[in-house]
C-alpha cells in the first residue's frame, strides 16, 4: 500500500482548473495527494479497486519516484508535474507496444500548447522529452492482471514533468543533464511564462494525451506515427541500445507500427528492439 498524506495543492489546483471545462477523456477524476511514494503506486490501487479509465493521480512530491528499472525520478515539491494515469484500452495484448509513445506525444503537444518551440522539443525514443540535449520528462507505463496472452487489465501511464527549475538547481545526479520548462523561454505567453506551473501544464497535458490515447484507441499507432517519427531525436543516428537481451550497436532507422525501433547492425543486419535505453552516439 502506499503511503500517502493529506490533499495535494497542485491536484486541487488542476482540478479546479479542469472544472471549467472537462469534456475530455481523461481527467475525469482527480486524486490530489500532497505526498505519496510515487504516483504510479497510488493509481495501481486505485485501479485494483475499480476506479475508471481516466482516473489522474497528481502528487505535490513523490517520496519514491521511479524510471523504468527502478531508477530514482527525482520529484521536488511545487517544481514538476507528477501524476499517473489510470488506462483500460480496449485493445488486444499485441496491439499495446506503443502505448508509452502515445503518452510521449500527448506530454509533447502539452508542451508545445504551454507555449514551447516546436524545434526545442524532441522525443527520445522510447518515451523521454528533451530540450538542449537535456531531459525535460520521462513516462512509465506500467500494466497489471494480464499474462502473457491476455492484455492487462489496466495501465498506469506515469507522467513526470519538469515545468520549473528547482531552487538551488537540480539535485547532483541530474545536474546538467535535466530541463525545465521555466528555461525553455522567457516572456508572457511562453513555456517559461510566470503562470505556468505544474497545474497549468496538467490541465494542458489532460487535453493533449486525452487527444492522442484516443486517436490511438479508434484508429492506431499509423496515424501519429509520422508526427512521432518528426518529432524525434533518435532516428538518423548511431545508437548504442542496452537493453535485457545485452548491448546493441547500430543506426536506428526506423520505429514499426508496433512502436519497436528498428536499428541496422554494424554487421548490416536489421533488428527490432522493443524496450531499451539509447545512447547517441553521433548524428549523421
Ligand atoms: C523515466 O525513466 O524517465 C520515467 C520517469 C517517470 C516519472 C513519473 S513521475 C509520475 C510517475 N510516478 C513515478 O514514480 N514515476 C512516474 P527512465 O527512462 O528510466 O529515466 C530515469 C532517469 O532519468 C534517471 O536515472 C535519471 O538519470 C533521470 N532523471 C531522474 N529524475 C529526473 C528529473 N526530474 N528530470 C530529468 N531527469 C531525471
Amino acid at each position: 500500500m502506499p503511503s500517502e498524506s493529506g490533499p495535494g495543492l497542485v491536484g486541487a489546483a488542476l482540478a479546479r482548473l479542469l472544472a471549467e471545462d472537462r469534456p475530455w477523456r481523461l481527467g475525469s477524476q482527480v486524486v490530489s495527494v500532497a505526498e505519496v511514494t510515487s504516483t504510479n503506486d497510488l493509481a495501481r490501487v486505485l485501479a485494483l479497486g475499480g476506479a475508471p479509465e481516466g482516473t489522474l493521480v497528481v502528487a505535490d512530491k513523490q517520496t519514491s519516484g521511479r524510471g523504468r528499472l527502478g531508477r530514482v525520478w527525482h520529484s521536488p515539491p511545487g517544481t514538476g508535474l507528477w501524476c499517473s494515469f489510470i488506462l483500460r484500452p480496449p485493445l488486444a495484448l499485441n496491439n499495446l507496444g506503443p502505448l508509452a509513445l502515445v503518452a510521449a506525444l500527448g506530454a509533447r503537444r502539452a508542451v508545445l500548447g504551454c507555449g514551447a518551440d516546436d524545434a526545442d522539443i524532441g522525443i527520445k525514443w522510447p518515451n523521454d522529452l528533451v530540450a538542449r540535449e537535456r531531459k525535460l520528462a520521462g513516462i512509465l507505463t506500467e500494466g497489471a492482471g494480464g499474462s502473457i496472452l491476455a492484455a492487462p487489465d489496466f495501465v498506469v501511464a506515469g507522467i513526470g514533468v519538469n515545468v520549473r527549475t528547482p531552487e538551488g538547481g537540480f539535485p547532483e545526479p541530474v545536474r546538467g543533464s535535466a530541463i525545465a520548462l521555466d528555461e525553455l523561454r522567457e516572456g508572457e505567453g511562453s513555456a517559461g511564462a510566470p503562470g505556468l506551473g505544474p497545474a497549468e501544464y496538467g490541465r494542458a497535458l489532460v487535453e493533449c494525451l486525452s487527444e492522442t490515447y484516443s486517436e490511438f484507441v479508434a484508429r492506431g499507432f499509423a496515424v501519429l506515427r509520422e508526427e512521432w517519427l518528426a518529432a524525434n531525436v533518435t532516428t538518423g543516428n548511431e545508437v548504442v541500445v542496452t537493453s535485457a537481451a545485452g548491448t546493441l550497436n547500430g543506426v536506428a532507422e526506423d520505429i514499426d507500427l508496433d512502436g519497436r525501433l528498428l536499428l541496422r547492425l554494424s554487421d548490416g543486419r536489421k533488428t527490432a528492439v522493443a524496450a531499451g535505453d539509447v545512447t547517441l552516439r553521433q548524428e549523421r
